[in-house]
C-alpha cells in the first residue's frame, strides 16, 4: 500500500516536472512559445513538433527547420482533400505582422521523419529555426505525451 502511494506521488512529480520543462525563446521580434513534440510509443519513426510564434514586428516567414533528431525535417500544413485531412510540405510558414502563427496538432506542424529511436516522454532535443527577417535561433523541444492538455497553457 505504501509502495503504491509513493509511486503514485513520483508519477505525479514526473508529470509536473515535464509540464514545467517547456521553455520560451526569442529571436528578433519573435517570441517562440512552448516548443514541444509528440512523444512516441516505442521506436516509432515519425513524429511532429509544435510551438507558437508570437510576432511583435513586421511580417516574417519561417524558412527552414533543421536538427539531428530525425533524418528529415519538414514544415507541414494540413489540407482537406475530398473530405480527408492530409499533410502537405510547405516551403515556408507565414507569420503575420504583430500577430501569431500557431503550430498545433491538426494544423501546421514541424514533421520529424525518420527518428533514430522514437521520442520518449520528457526527452529534450534542439531544433534550429531559420526566419527570413528575425534570423536563426536554436530552441529546445520537449517530448510530451499527446494526452497533455495544451489548450490550457497560458503565456
Ligand atoms: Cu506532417
Amino acid at each position: 500500500m505504501k509502495k503504491i502511494l509513493i509511486s503514485a506521488l513520483l508519477g505525479f512529480a514526473a508529470t509536473f516536472a515535464g509540464a514545467s520543462l517547456a521553455q520560451d525563446f526569442k529571436v528578433g521580434n519573435i517570441n517562440i512559445e512552448h516548443p514541444w513534440a509528440r512523444a512516441t510509443p516505442g521506436a516509432v519513426k515519425n513524429s511532429a513538433a509544435f510551438m507558437v510564434f508570437d510576432n511583435k514586428g513586421a511580417a516574417d516567414k519561417l524558412l527552414s527547420v533543421t536538427g539531428d533528431v530525425a533524418r528529415e525535417i519538414q514544415i507541414h500544413s494540413m489540407v482537406r482533400e475530398a473530405g480527408v485531412m492530409r499533410m502537405r510540405e510547405i516551403k515556408s510558414l507565414d507569420i503575420p505582422a504583430n500577430g501569431k502563427a500557431e503550430l498545433k496538432p491538426g494544423g501546421f506542424h514541424i514533421m520529424l521523419i525518420g527518428l533514430k529511436d522514437g521520442l520518449k516522454d520528457g526527452h529534450k532535443f534542439p531544433l534550429k529555426l531559420k526566419f527570413e527577417k528575425a534570423g536563426e535561433v536554436t530552441v529546445t523541444v520537449v517530448a510530451e505525451k499527446a494526452t497533455h492538455d495544451h489548450s490550457g497553457h497560458k503565456h
